[in-house]
């Protein structure tokens, strides 16, 4: 008997606004809103014209997290009723967010429903996530989640088919008669792991990485995948076919709740993984977030890569990976708050550099059209134009194939790479779930302070040291294809000689506000110094014109992240983790 399909009524939510990487809550919102669940996907295809939708093919997956399974039976539900043609949805609902970006692209769908929150924890008192990206492969642009933002605001009625009943468990196609449709619809259920490890294969030198990581002289990986969705890649790829041993790969079974941690790649929240990197046995480490699209890199003895650094330096080698010999190299980009270490690469290697506010979703039209090939944000995102998600065991092998081609360690890279070009010092503090009034009227002051024109060249003095301001503003992107203008995404302080304080609230907390504030300051000769000290007096000066302790009530922030760890004992890089 065919499936019914039913048009429900239901009542709009006012705050369904995808922030920085779609709409994140806490699960029990999802849990106890009648619909809300509902009302967000209908928005999601309602902003889908239904020329394109009917019979299209669309791509669903999520990290794994609590609430993944509940949610994929309703959108299996409502994308039949909708008129989609053909699901694809990775085996038991699990996709790495770089997966779903590859396999997007592979069948040629008109788009994807992600469900992670990312970095966000995961359980019934963790987060919930659900993300929109087009058919390209990339995360909407601002263009399509504002529709759907205004399509959620006065949603009246859903459609839905109950009865569809999808196997997860098993791969294959699966059909289903609707009512009045004269099309079946189909569920594909795929194995994502192997058509993303086809996408590496195409881009990296797998025997090269092979020797490296399995051959004569083979060096030490430790992986940790944090119980997010990567584990799978990370046995199948780079155990199973690149050579590592199993124990290599720690934390990789995916689970509901991230094993009750935070699966951030952070020297706070992958602590383990530098601590147990200290004794020098691993040559080179890595951790995952939730989605698998960052990732940290350390070396020997857990020596820390920033993010920011870490672009530059594969910027640098780029031509150690094959794909960018065959394609060339098109143009390099990050979000404005990454420190400047990449646009020394680029100034040197004549090549255009692009600065874009935060959020991967503003890289895709420059690689759509030809314009850039790799791109990083300080946030431990890093990525090329394979994809349009920024991908972590990508940057993992990037890093892995500059190692097999110089045969040097992490460090001695690092270093030499400050030695050519100088160093960016770069730190971020970050103030989680602070009141939202008081955030945004310190936002709101900030702005005005910086507007006044007397504000430039105002001086700063802090111990021996005087900064001078030189530009002050609120950071406007026109999109270099589109001119499409995003206004308000961060103030920024620059110094005389450099060093930048930004300010900026998150899109990507459920709680309150998040206040970020990001220093950095280019050193051309002191360039092995520790990085709290070295930014101190711009810290200070950021919270003094802020007055964010006074005005919050906090004393310090949430977790200090992206510490240097060159010079500090490890002990002591943890007590200032710490407030
Ligand atoms: C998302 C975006 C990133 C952004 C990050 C942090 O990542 O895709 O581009 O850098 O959020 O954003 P915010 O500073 O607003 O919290 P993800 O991995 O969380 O989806």
């Amino acid at each position: 008997i065919p499936l019914q399909v039913l048009t429900v009524p239901t009542a709009p939510y006012p705050d369904q606004r995808p922030g920085t990487s779609g709409l994140r809550k806490r699960v029990f919102v999802f849990q106890s809103r009648r619909n809300y669940l509902h009302n967000f996907i209908q928005s999601i295809f309602s902003s889908i014209d239904l020329r394109d939708r009917q019979g299209s093919t669309v791509v669903v997956g999520g990290d794994g997290r609590f609430f993944n399974q509940t949610a994929i039976e309703v959108i299996v539900q409502m994308a039949a009723a909708n008129g989609v043609g053909r699901l694809i949805i990775g085996h038991n609902g699990i996709m790495s967010t770089p997966a779903i970006s590859c396999v997007i692209r592979k069948y040629k769908a008109i788009g994807g429903i992600i469900l992670t929150a990312s970095h966000n924890p995961g359980g019934p008192d963790g987060d919930f996530g659900i993300k929109f990206n087009t058919a390209d492969g990339g995360p909407a642009k601002e263009g399509v989640t504002n529709k759907i933002f205004q399509i959620s605001r006065t949603m009246e009625e859903f459609a839905i088919c109950p009865r569809l009943r999808v196997d997860l468990t098993t791969l294959g196609r699966q059909t289903f008669d609707l009512e009045n449709k004269f099309k079946p619809f189909t569920v594909e259920i795929v194995d994502s792991v192997e058509s993303y490890a086809n996408l590496l294969r195409n881009i990296f030198d797998f025997a090269l990485l092979k020797e490296l990581l399995s051959g004569k002289n083979h060096i030490k990986l430790r992986l940790d995948g944090m119980h997010g969705v990567v584990g799978p890649y990370v046995r199948r790829i780079m155990c199973e076919e690149l050579g590592c041993p199993a124990n290599s790969a720690i934390n990789c079974v995916p689970m509901e709740d991230f094993g009750g941690q935070h699966p951030d790649p952070n020297l706070t929240y992958a602590a383990d993984l530098v601590d147990s990197m200290r004794d020098g046995q691993c040559d080179f480490g890595a951790a995952f977030d939730g989605d698998g699209d960052r990732s940290m890199i350390l070396g020997k003895h857990g020596f820390f890569v920033t993010p920011s650094d870490s672009v530059a330096v594969i910027a640098d080698n780029i031509f150690c990976i094959p794909y960018f010999q065959h394609t060339g190299v098109r143009g390099f980009a990050r979000s404005m708050p990454t420190s400047a270490a990449l646009d020394r690469v680029a100034k040197a290697t004549k090549i255009e550099l692009y600065e874009t506010p935060t959020g991967w979703k503003f890289f895709g039209n420059l690689m759509d059209a030809g314009r850039l090939s790799l791109c990083g944000e300080e946030s431990f995102g890093t990525g090329g134009d394979h994809i349009r998600e920024k991908d972590g065991l990508w940057a993992v092998l990037a890093w892995l194939s500059i190692l097999a081609t110089r045969r040097q360690s992490v460090e001695d890279i690092l270093k030499d790479h400050w030695l050519k070009y100088g160093r960016n010092y770069f730190t971020r503090y970050d103030y989680e779930n602070v009141d939202i009034d008081a955030a945004c009227e310190m936002m709101e002051d900030l702005e005005l302070m910086i507007a006044d024109k007397a504000f430039v060249k105002q001086r700063f003095a802090v111990e021996d040291k005087i900064y001078q301001v030189e530009k002050a503003d609120t950071f406007e992107y026109t999109d270099p294809v589109d001119s499409t203008i995003s206004r308000n995404q961060g103030l920024r302080i620059i110094f005389s000689d450099g060093s930048r304080i930004i300010y900026r609230l998150s899109g990507t907390g459920s709680d309150g506000a998040t206040v970020r504030i990001y220093i950095d300051s280019y050193e051309r000769e002191h360039i092995f110094e520790d990085t709290q000290a070295t930014l101190a007096p711009l810290a200070t000066i950021a919270l003094k014109i802020s007055q964010l302790h006074h005005r919050t009530g906090r004393s310090g922030p949430s977790k200090r992240r992206y510490i240097s760890c060159q010079k500090l004992p490890f002990s002591n890089v943890f007590l200032f983790c710490f407030f």
